[in-house]
């Protein structure tokens, strides 16, 4: 692994204190040299730069430092590399999870949707049909759209450990409603642990999105795919090749 250069050094900075200090056209403008310019890998961007950021402003707000209008304005400058960025970077790749239904949302009580929809775009650009409940979503309304669509996967998002408990609840109300066996269920959220996961029988632990759409796709038997642009390509030359072997040399 190479060194970094101090003009990379100084764009990580520059995006790290974009998000904290919320300056929109900053945060694009330095997520886009970093992966333009020094190649960085867009994943690598979001969790060893951006997210640590916004973990930064929560520290902040917690300290008292930070009012909920300044988490408002990091929270939008995040939005807007993330959008116009690095969701862009990752590869449609519509034929591999085709038709395999993901119900996500957050769960009742919390209205932070920044994981969630990532998680929605991630799921999404790796083919899976993602309905996306949004925020603030009872446990019936997860049980209701899990059996009118016969989704495969139901994603729990919760940022708050007073918001935690209510996945517990989607997960038994899915128990009660008879689905459960029939559902991959990801915890998803910052706050959200291994332990946690076992605790309220959630099959997948994810407070890194990267890593549940691993774990979801070795579940469901799939080959894990693209995730990036450029692996996108190589998948594509590998799966081109396997399916051209049968009808010609290539
Ligand atoms: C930005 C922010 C806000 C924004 C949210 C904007 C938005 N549109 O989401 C605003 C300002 C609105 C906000 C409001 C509040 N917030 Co707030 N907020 C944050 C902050 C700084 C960042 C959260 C975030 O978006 N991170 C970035 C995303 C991308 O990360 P993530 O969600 O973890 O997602 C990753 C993984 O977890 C995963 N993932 C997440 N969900 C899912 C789902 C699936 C299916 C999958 C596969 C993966 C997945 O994917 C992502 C990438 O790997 C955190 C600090 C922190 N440490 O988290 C506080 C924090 C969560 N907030 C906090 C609080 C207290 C509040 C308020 C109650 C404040 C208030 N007094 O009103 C309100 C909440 C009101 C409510 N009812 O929900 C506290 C919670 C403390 C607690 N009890 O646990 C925190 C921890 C700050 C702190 N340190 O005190 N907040």
């Amino acid at each position: 692994m190479s060194a970094k250069s101090a003009e990379e050094e100084k764009r990580e900075k520059e995006l790290y204190d974009a998000i904290v200090d919320g300056d929109e056209e900053l945060a694009v403008e330095a997520s886009k040299a970093l992966v333009e310019e020094f190649k960085r890998d867009p994943r690598d961007v979001l969790n060893n730069v951006m997210l640590p950021a916004l973990r930064y402003v929560g520290e902040l707000y917690e300290k008292g430092e930070y009012f909920i209008a300044d988490m408002v304005i990091s929270a939008e400058a995040f939005k807007k590399a993330m959008n116009e960025v690095i969701l862009p970077l990752f590869r449609k790749n519509k034929e591999s999870s085709a038709r395999i239904v993901c119900v996500f949302g957050t769960v009742q009580g919390d209205i932070h949707d920044l994981g969630k929809n990532l998680a929605a775009s991630i799921f999404t650009s790796e083919g899976f049909e993602v309905i996306d409940l949004g925020t603030d979503v009872p446990p019936e309304k997860f049980v209701e759209k899990v059996k009118e669509t016969s989704a495969k996967v139901v994603g729990l998002s919760a940022l708050m450990t007073t918001t935690m408990p209510n996945q517990k609840k989607v997960i038994d109300y899915l128990k009660e409603s008879g689905l459960r066996n029939n559902v991959i269920i990801i915890a998803g959220g910052a706050p959200i642990t291994e332990e946690w996961v076992n605790e309220i029988g959630a099959d997948i632990c994810g407070n890194d999105v990267f890593k549940a759409l691993r774990e979801v796709k070795a579940l469901l038997g799939l080959e894990v795919l693209s995730q990036t642009a450029e692996e996108g390509e190589k998948v594509m030359v590998k799966s081109v090749k396997r399916g051209g072997d049968k009808d010609a040399a290539s």
